[in-house]
């Protein structure tokens, strides 16, 4: 156990005092998640400078020094990509802003032994309103013994992440991480540049009043969720209801706030997304895979999201996640009045 009494303790040491707890250990995971840690500083500082985008140019313009501005969602792909290739421990990423698996085994300079799926920069609508965004990634070993990575080598269930995290830009930046061992979260501290240690072993209460859903698409959620979110709404004092509703519209956002505070997040199934909006690989899987550490639950309404088999590298889910006993009270509610919405 790290025990740092009245000491900042950076991302970097952490990692490093933490590798030991890995059975295969030879630092190579923790280099890469140093080398993630790295580009999203780069990510936050053009973050911050995004509401100078009038100033200095709209994207796909030339801005007054001259250079060729990049939509962010597009120069943070580039930055996490670039940080793993030169890292050198990632084979291949899957993101959500290529089509296609990128092969990065041939520009590393060993047969490096994992693979990277990540949402580079996640709530990229609320990037022109000021409002939080993120980053999400999930990280694996290969499968393939050798040569380029490939699709396949990232068609594995959730169970078998062997470490995933988010970054949040908001108010404060913060990255928050799990291998299997629980989750900690680290805020940046400007000023020297670091994630320092703030939240250690985190947990998500095992019931909470919030919850988050975009009510505007009731009409087309399925029976279970529609009376779910009545549930929510019912006055009944000694279960803390009616909940509040709160709906940010970034996952990260919204998922950061319900990890502290206790709350469920809801993307579920609708008539316009018959398969749920969300990413199962670099959106759902690595959220699920921390809100199980802190204690909660993550769920498609009938089945966990780490247990689900994945066959594409965009494929959807529908998404319930949260703390334990909300999650289980909107699974009720799915069994018994929409059966028939089993998927997977
Ligand atoms: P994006 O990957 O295009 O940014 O979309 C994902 C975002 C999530 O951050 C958020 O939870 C969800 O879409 C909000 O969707 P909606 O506007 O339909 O409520
Ligand atoms: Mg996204």
């Amino acid at each position: 156990m790290i025990v740092h009494k009245n000491q900042v303790v950076t991302l970097g040491q952490f990692i490093i005092e933490r590798q030991a707890d890995f059975p295969y250990a030879k630092g190579e995971l923790s280099r890469l998640l140093r080398d993630i840690g790295i580009a999203s500083k780069i990510v936050n500082r053009e973050v911050n400078k995004a509401g100078l985008v009038d100033i200095l140019g709209e994207a796909g313009e030339i801005n007054i020094q001259g250079e060729n501005v990049k939509k962010l969602d597009v120069f943070a792909n580039e930055q996490f990509i670039s940080a793993l290739t030169s890292g050198g421990e990632c084979c291949a990423v899957g993101s959500e802003e290529n089509e296609h698996v990128v092969d990065i085994n041939s520009l590393v300079s060993k047969n490096a032994k994992y693979v990277v799926a990540i949402d580079p920069l996640d709530g990229s609508s609320n990037i022109d309103v000021n409002v939080s965004i993120g980053t999400i990634f999930s990280i694996y070993r290969r499968t393939s013994l050798s040569g380029p990575g490939t699709l396949q080598d990232f068609m594995q269930r959730g169970t078998e992440q062997v470490a995933a995290g988010y970054v949040i830009y908001g108010s404060s930046t913060m990255l928050v991480y799990t291998t299997g061992r629980g989750v900690n979260g680290f805020t940046l501290d400007p000023s020297i540049g670091e994630f320092c240690l703030s939240h250690p072993n985190m947990k998500i209460p095992k019931e909470g009043n919030i919850y988050s859903i975009n009510e505007g698409n009731y009409v087309h959620f399925p029976d279970g969720i529609k009376k779910y979110i009545k549930y929510c709404q019912e006055d009944h004092k000694p279960s803390n209801r009616p909940y509040s509703s709160r709906y940010i519209g970034s996952l990260v956002a919204d998922f950061h706030r319900n990890l502290i505070k206790g709350g469920i997040f809801i993307y579920p199934a609708t008539a316009k997304s018959p398969k749920g909006k969300l990413r199962l690989l670099y959106e759902c899987n690595p959220i699920a895979f921390i809100i199980e550490q802190a204690g909660g639950k993550a769920s498609n309404g009938f089945k966990r999201i780490l247990e689900i088999e994945p066959k594409d590298l965009h494929q959807r889910t529908p998404l319930i996640i949260g703390s334990l006993q909300m999650v289980e009270k909107a699974e009720d509610f799915m069994l018994k009045f929409s059966p028939a919405e089993v998927q997977v």
